[in-house]
């Protein structure tokens, strides 16, 4: 469905923003609509539209054709709105409660226009208030389980799994990934972004070719491993939350890749809080990390047993190799998370917020540590209790 076939791209205002809105007959005739920019992102124009009389709103997300946060030196495809879009619906198919609803899309346009959630709080904003959204791990879980298991050849038609495939290629966001999360923080690049005082820190890691060859090696997986349809930017700025609802937002940088990428980011988002927070305040953040797999792995498992589509589904050990590996990796990637968000180009507002400059100073160069140590022993790091012991062990050099 489009406006026009003739739409032409061209950015919205926020008074074109509710002609939109008007002509699309999402409100009454008679409805007085208000209209707010509030983008907060790195790369996209979002309106909320709001009918206070009537007590409804929407929101109209609009790609722009270049990053945001850089400026027009900066192009990016505008197809990553039809992805969204697509990655919205597709989600819906198996977590529908877990998503916002799509009204429309317009691929010439590049806008999705969808369930207005401005009742729950974005996660990040959140966890950094101390708030613990008590089913976040229990509903992020279910969310990563279904959508990678139905979306993968386990549990799709390996044909129809290519042809998704080919709906998903996302090469300008992927190469955001391949650049800013596994590429630029590890080499003295420009668009790196870090305090004086973490130089020494930060040239340790340029120089540590150990650890360059494992973030290779993740990196490598990223580039080829086309097991399912990823939502791609998974932190807990891409989850708005309350104490009952979860909804996953954002999908700009779905395409297939490994099933451990989506868990890795969120465990990383997790981890950056926990080290954020005095250590008497980390538990939570430690029991949400431990569920997210726990409700993964038992929810996988089960749709497993119910409907994997391979012939293999019943040969002894093949499900544990999965989780296994996805486990690792999940691991590997979480460490990449953690230093690209404390020395690349987007941070976290839960380092960049802590007030106290030594502090704050200190809590990166943990930061650093723990995302090394991540990487370094994905392999041997088999359980997720043990993660609180590597947040320990890396408190201090
Ligand atoms: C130029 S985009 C920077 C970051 O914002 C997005 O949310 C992704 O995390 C990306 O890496
Ligand atoms: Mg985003």
């Amino acid at each position: 469905m489009a406006i026009s076939h003739q739409a032409i791209y061209e950015p919205l205002t926020e008074s074109t923003a509710v002609a939109l809105a008007t002509r699309l007959g999402l409100f009454t005739e008679r409805s007085v609509l208000r209209c707010k920019e509030i983008g907060d992102g790195n790369l996209n124009l979002v309106f909320h539209i709001t009918d206070e009389d009537a007590d409804k709103g929407i929101i109209i997300k609009q790609a722009l054709p270049y990053a945001k946060v850089v400026g027009e030196s900066w192009p990016l495809s505008l197809k990553r709105a039809t992805i969204e879009a697509n990655a919205l619906l597709a989600a819906a198919d198996y977590v529908p409660t877990l998503v916002p609803k799509v009204f429309y899309s317009d691929e010439q346009l590049a806008i999705t226009v969808m369930e207005d959630l401005s009742h729950l709080q974005i996660a990040r904003a959140g966890l950094i208030e101390g708030k613990n959204f008590p089913l976040l791990s229990e509903h992020i879980g279910t969310y990563l389980a279904k959508t990678l298991f139905y979306t993968s050849d386990f549990g799709i038609d390996p044909t129809k799994k290519k042809l998704a495939v080919q709906k998903f290629i996302n090469p300008d966001l992927c190469k955001i990934t391949e650049d800013l999360v596994f590429t630029d923080p590890f080499f003295n690049i420009d668009t790196n972004s870090f305090e004086d005082e973490l130089q020494h820190d930060v040239e340790q890691i340029w120089n540590d070719q150990l650890l360059k060859l494992e973030v290779a090696k993740l990196k490598q997986k990223f580039l080829t491993q086309a097991d399912a349809l990823l939502h791609g930017d998974l932190h807990t700025g891409s989850i708005f939350a309350s104490e009952t609802e979860t909804k996953v937002i954002d999908p700009e940088f779905a395409y297939f890749g490994p099933l451990g990428f989506d868990l890795g980011q969120f465990i990383a988002n997790l981890l950056l809080n926990a080290i954020s927070r005095d250590t008497n305040n980390r538990e939570p953040l430690y029991k949400h990390i431990e569920n997210t797999w726990d409700v993964f792995s038992a929810t996988f498992s089960q749709a497993w047993k119910n409907d994997a589509v391979d012939l293999y589904r019943d040969t002894e050990g093949y499900l544990k190799y999965v989780l296994e590996q996805t486990f690792e990796d999940s691991i590997g990637f979480a460490g990449c998370e953690v230093i690209r968000r404390t020395i690349g180009l987007a941070h976290v507002a839960d380092l960049d917020t802590i007030e106290n400059f030594d502090r704050k100073i200190a809590t990166k160069q943990h930061a650093l540590r723990l995302g090394k140590e991540l990487i370094r022993d994905r392999k041997s790091i088999n359980e997720l209790p043990t993660l609180r012991n590597y947040v320990d062990k890396t408190a201090k050099e």
